[in-house]
């Protein structure tokens, strides 16, 4: 049962269609003097589909402050239900990324029916060690599973491992681990130490996976730990990978990297060697900002795409964002529209020209080439591929004349003010 009227998006798309309809020709013809079939591009667009975080369905904070939003969802079945409205307005984010403890819930396979019949199912499921839970018998303080503590690294194994039996009864198919652990000062642990307690504790993890099941290693440089992180890049990510084995792949989140790195040259090595498993979109301009995908840089979202196509890869795409001062349902809706608009000009490339010009070392007429394809305006496929998978033309005007969130905020009770990211 879709959440909201289907009328209501019929009679939102009414309005705009002959337009779009106007739109879409109009690019058709440009496109087709590049010999570049729009048909073949719109299949390609509705085959493209990517994961929400159930994390990002709520407002998010900072250190500092969090503001909550009236009717935000408070928990796993609101965010369900709100990941099945971006689901039937944009129609391209039909999986939803769980977090635990989080979203934990006594009868996993009672929560995969109650998605399936919203239209959503599950992707990677999220292990959390690098916060103390209620009840939890050794502290993460000073790490997870890198810990000098015994007991905390064996907490922390027996909690992926129980993140598996539970995303199996949800029908995921992959484990993605990100952990806090590091230092924050010289000398407050060895850091070989560090990673080969990791290396020990994530065996015994990747020992429990089911053969069909992958192990995506999240790298971040820093935060928590603001002197060294113990899976702080792609380097450090893929020997791990390696030396777990096929299983074990890495996931790229862009907001996990350095001011200046070239993101684009880090996937392209993970898929080059087979070990690129996912990626987290979202944007930063500083640090582990989380902001909406391609709100600061999107010619880079670009640019990690075009390695994306040259190279086929189809890993886990899952957006990770924290939605601060906005709505998560209209940030979600404008990311997800960013990310595939990024994947669609990337399909625009003119690769046997761009081939060419790469030979002839013609430097200018090969960067040309990209760009023509970053800047042409591929809105009229994306609104197009929404219209005819039975989604809104405008998504965002869509859900405002729903009045989703208020009737929400008569319903859910105000979440807490507070700090934190969720
Ligand atoms: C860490 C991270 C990770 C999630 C968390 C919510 O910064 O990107 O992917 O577990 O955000
Ligand atoms: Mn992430």
């Amino acid at each position: 049962m879709a959440p909201l009227p289907q009328e209501l998006i019929e009679r939102q798309n009414q309005g705009l269609s002959a337009a779009l309809e106007e739109d879409f020709l109009a690019l058709g013809r440009t496109l087709a003097r590049r010999n570049i079939d729009i048909q073949s591009i719109l299949t390609k667009t509705l085959d493209f589909s990517l994961a929400l975080p159930s994390w990002g369905l709520g407002v998010g904070g900072t250190r500092f402050a969090r503001f909550p939003l009236p009717g935000e969802p408070t928990n796993i079945h609101e965010k369900l239900s709100d990941a099945a409205v971006i689901q039937q307005l944009g129609r391209a984010t039909p999986r939803i990324s769980l977090h635990f403890p989080w979203d934990k819930v006594s009868d996993p396979a009672a929560l995969r029916e109650e998605a399936v019949a919203q239209g959503m199912t599950f992707d990677a499921v999220n292990s959390n060690t690098f916060q103390d839970h209620p009840g939890q018998l050794a502290t993460y303080k000073h790490g997870s599973l890198s810990a000098v503590n015994a007991e905390a690294r064996t907490q922390a194994v027996a909690h992926n491992i129980e993140c598996i039996a539970l995303g199996r009864k949800l029908g995921s198919k992959a484990l993605s681990i990100w952990i806090g652990d590091g230092t924050n000062f010289p000398g407050q642990q060895s850091l070989t130490g560090a990673l080969d307690r990791y290396l020990h504790s994530a065996r015994e993890i990747y020992a429990a996976l089911p053969d069909d099941w992958q192990m995506l290693v999240e790298h971040k440089l820093y935060e928590p730990a603001f002197y060294s992180t113990v899976i702080a890049d792609w380097g450090t990510s893929i020997l791990v990978a390696q030396e777990l084995g096929a299983k074990a792949r890495c996931l790229v989140d862009i907001g996990h990297h350095a001011p200046g790195t070239n993101i684009e040259q880090v996937v392209a090595r993970l898929i080059r060697f087979g070990k690129l498993g996912g990626l987290h979109f979202n944007d930063s301009k500083y640090g582990d900002d989380d902001l909406d995908t391609g709100s600061i840089d999107p010619h880079r979202l670009f640019l990690v795409f075009n390695e994306l196509v040259e190279n086929s890869a189809r890993p886990h795409f899952m957006i990770d964002q924290s939605h601060n001062l906005t709505d998560p349902i209209e940030s979600l809706l404008v990311s997800a529209e960013a990310i595939i608009g990024s994947f669609v000009r990337a399909l625009l490339v003119d690769r046997a020209t761009l081939t060419e010009h790469q030979v002839d070392n013609d430097v200018m007429m090969a960067t040309r080439t990209l760009r023509r394809a970053y800047e042409t305006d591929v809105t009229p496929i994306l609104a197009m591929a929404r219209l005819k998978a039975g989604g809104a033309i405008d998504p965002i005007a869509a859900f405002r004349a729903s009045g989703w969130r208020a009737a929400k905020s008569q319903e859910r009770p105000l979440a807490r003010p507070g700090s934190d990211i969720v």
